[in-house]
């Protein structure tokens, strides 16, 4: 006997996570080969860049100048159109629109940097501007010791967070010091914690300095890649000067300025901030849903994670996103269209490109054990997703959908 008995459960349901979270780009940030053309092209289209830094903060904007020619030439095995990762002050020519040294000195002149800050957001000409980052050049630790990281440094910034809420606020650590190791790594230890608990966004300067490209960690290490057997003392070594003698310049690395430091560690800059780029275009309010699709919907102050429902039927936004549903109007759901006409559980529905849908069954509702059948990625088109394996007995199934990364 072969008996089979089935139900759709029916409705598509999106899975996943809404809501806000840290961006926290760090040492594992670095494989810039990971970053796609769409995800580029995305950040110099929608990116308008204010950069305050001096010497140290320039190992990114320099390893950023040096990565035009590198990705050119095929470096990393890079195959992106010419001029892929261009920027210039203005955006021209359909580079990322970055406008250095735009804010003055360095975050660690307080309350300098926080009136240059206004003043610049406030100046009319510079309305489109929505991402301010500001580097440190060596007073990070000297406030930690001082005890006014938070005064002059995390609560300025959680003022302008909330005072210009278009603009995202990129924090940073500063670089190491092997001479006041202690409190380096404590302040960084600080900043760190305060933008994971709130979820804000850091670039995580210092956390690179103490890898190579290959992961590989060390706990004491100067500004200059030097490293050290402990806080202070000779250097026993220098990570970035020895890995770039192991490997191929133009191709594993390139030369470029890179000031107090070494090529290899403003390499590995602008690959992090590169990858922070692209979260950046892809999401900068940080609520979960692609950009893209608020822009497509009316703009991306209109939705939000959590349980924001802006046309209140009942679907968050977030989830409206998902099912790539109307987030303006309570019609137009996404639902199970029927069945496929085959003699196998196939349930029809419509699809969207940049989705998987997948078909999880199950064969006690009461004790709910999903288990997944299939998967496949959305066309845009009405698509069915069949259950091809043999079974007797009942099952009943629903079809998820998710955005995958
Ligand atoms: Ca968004
Ligand atoms: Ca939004
Ligand atoms: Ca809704
Ligand atoms: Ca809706």
């Amino acid at each position: 006997m072969n008996a089979r008995y089935w139900l759709l459960t029916g409705l598509l349901f999106a899975s996943g996570t809404a809501g806000a979270a840290p961006v926290l780009i760090d040492h594992r940030d670095v494989d810039v080969t990971r970053l796609t053309l769409p995800q580029i092209e995305r950040a110099k289209e929608s990116l308008h860049i204010a950069y305050g830094h001096t010497s140290h903060g320039s190992q990114l904007t320099d390893g950023m100048g040096g990565l035009v020619g590198f990705a050119n030439g095929g470096g990393k095995g890079l195959a992106l159109p010419e001029n892929a990762f261009a920027w210039n002050n203005g955006g021209s020519g359909g580079a990322l629109d970055l406008h250095d040294y735009a804010l003055c000195n360095d975050v660690g002149y307080y309350p300098d940097w926080v009136v240059c800050t206004s003043n610049y957001l406030d100046d009319p000409a510079n309305a489109d501007v929505n991402v301010v980052i500001w580097s440190w050049c060596g007073q990070m630790d000297d406030k930690y010791s001082a005890g006014t990281l938070t005064n002059e440094y995390l609560a300025p910034m959680a003022a302008f967070e909330r005072d210009y809420p278009h603009v995202a606020f990129v924090y940073m650590t500063g670089h190491v010091d092997i001479w006041d190791d202690a409190d380096n790594k404590a302040a960084c230890a600080a900043i760190r914690a305060w933008c994971a608990t709130n979820d804000r966004i850091l670039y995580d300067f210092n956390d690179i300095e103490h890898h190579d490209p290959d992961g590989t960690y060390f706990e004491f290490v100067g500004d200059d890649c030097s490293v050290y057997a402990g806080a202070g003392g000779a250097a026993i070594g220098n990570w970035a000067t020895e890995w770039q003698a192991a490997h191929v310049q133009n191709v594993d690395w390139y030369d470029c300025g890179s000031a107090h430091s070494q090529p290899l560690n403003a390499n590995l800059k602008a690959y992090a901030v590169w990858a922070l780029w692209c979260r950046l275009g892809t999401d900068r309010d940080r609520d979960g849903i692609a950009d893209v699709w608020e822009e497509r919907h009316g703009g991306i102050d209109r939705f939000g994670g959590g349980t924001n429902d802006f046309d209140g039927d009942g679907t968050t936004d977030w989830a409206e996103f998902v099912l790539d549903s109307a987030p303006t109007n309570a019609g137009a759901r996404f639902e199970i269209a029927g069945l496929s006409p085959t003699n196998r559980p196939a349930p029809v529905f419509a699809t969207s490109t940049g989705r998987v849908y997948s078909l999880d069954a199950c064969a006690d509702l009461v004790a709910g054990d999903w288990s997944s059948v299939t998967s496949r990625p959305g066309t845009g088109a009405a698509m069915a997703l069949e259950d091809g394996s043999e079974f007797e007995g009942f099952r009943a199934y629903r079809v998820g959908v998710s955005v995958p990364d």
